[in-house]
């Protein structure tokens, strides 16, 4: 993989026009916000072949070994910093779209993990720096599961992890994946600015593999049990409750009811 070769594929207006290639780095979010904060251009990309302290949300780690795709966009839209979370909708269909042209059946699942046969194939982390009202950049961090198989994965993550290489049995061309993606995300991210979220959210609905599901919703120590009966303009899960009622929830960590053994 080299900043050229990317480059030289990309049909991009402005994402990943400017890159950072590194073969190590911390996080790729933490650098792609320092390197906002000093006032790089919209639509940096900063790519690094291993992470040593990748995060997921909340403080959680992101396992990122050689051999995957670590990166992230740093984004300057005129938007409400409300809207920011949208972003990581607009990621995920972009992701979905691309793994789904290797042939493989990806799905989301809300809010920010792709899944191959219910397996965590990618997670996105959306972060943004602002004021209450005024967002001054958003970084999106995406990490796939690429070129390496699910065994370089630590145990207890194996058992809900999955990797295109586990699932293909050979390796693909990260090149290649990472400009599909970029083309696909400024796609989206353009159509999203122009006309809003309901085309983003209208095709995420299609790759969404907890619609229509019973779900159990970890909120922090708040457990809700539920049927996910939609997403909404907002981005909010609803759920339709036993009794009835209906609930939205705006963050938290999904799992799957429709299997005994699965603990996604
Ligand atoms: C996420 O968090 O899924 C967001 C992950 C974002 C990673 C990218 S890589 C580039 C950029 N730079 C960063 O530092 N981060 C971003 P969350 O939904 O909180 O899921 C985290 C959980 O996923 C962990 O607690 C593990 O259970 C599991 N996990 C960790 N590493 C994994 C991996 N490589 N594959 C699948 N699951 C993993």
């Amino acid at each position: 993989m080299s900043s050229d070769a990317i480059k030289n594929k990309l049909r991009t207006k402005f994402i990943g026009r400017e890159i950072r290639y590194l073969d190590e780095a911390e996080s790729t979010n933490d650098i792609a916000k320092e390197l906002a904060r000093k006032g790089a251009p919209d639509g940096l990309l900063v790519l690094a072949e291993t992470q040593t302290r990748g995060r997921g949300r909340l403080g959680r780690v992101w396992q990122s070994p050689p051999g995957g795709i670590w990166l992230s966009l740093i984004l300057r839209p005129k938007l409400p910093p409300q809207e920011a979370p949208k972003l990581t909708f607009v990621a995920a269909t972009a992701v979905a779209t691309v793994i789904r042209s290797l042939d493989l059946d990806a799905k989301i699942k809300w809010p920010n993990d792709i899944l191959i046969n219910d397996k965590k194939v990618c997670g996105i982390l959306t972060e943004m720096e602002g004021e209450t009202d005024v967002l001054h950049h958003v970084v999106v961090g995406i990490g796939i599961n690429a070129n390496f198989n699910k065994d370089n994965l630590p145990k207890d993550i194996q058992k809900t992890a999955t990797t295109l290489k586990s699932e293909l049995n050979t390796t693909i061309s990260r090149t290649e994946f990472i400009t599909h993606l970029l083309n696909e995300f400024e796609h989206s991210y353009l159509l999203f600015l122009k006309n809003g979220f309901s085309p983003i959210l209208a095709e995420w609905k299609e790759f969404s593999c907890i619609l229509g599901e019973n779900v159990r919703v970890y909120l922090g120590d708040k457990i809700i049990d539920g049927k996910a009966i939609d997403v909404d303009q907002s981005g909010a899960l609803i759920l339709k409750l036993n009794n009835g009622s209906t609930e939205r929830v705006f963050s938290g960590d999904v799992s799957l009811r429709r299997r005994s053994n699965n603990n996604l």
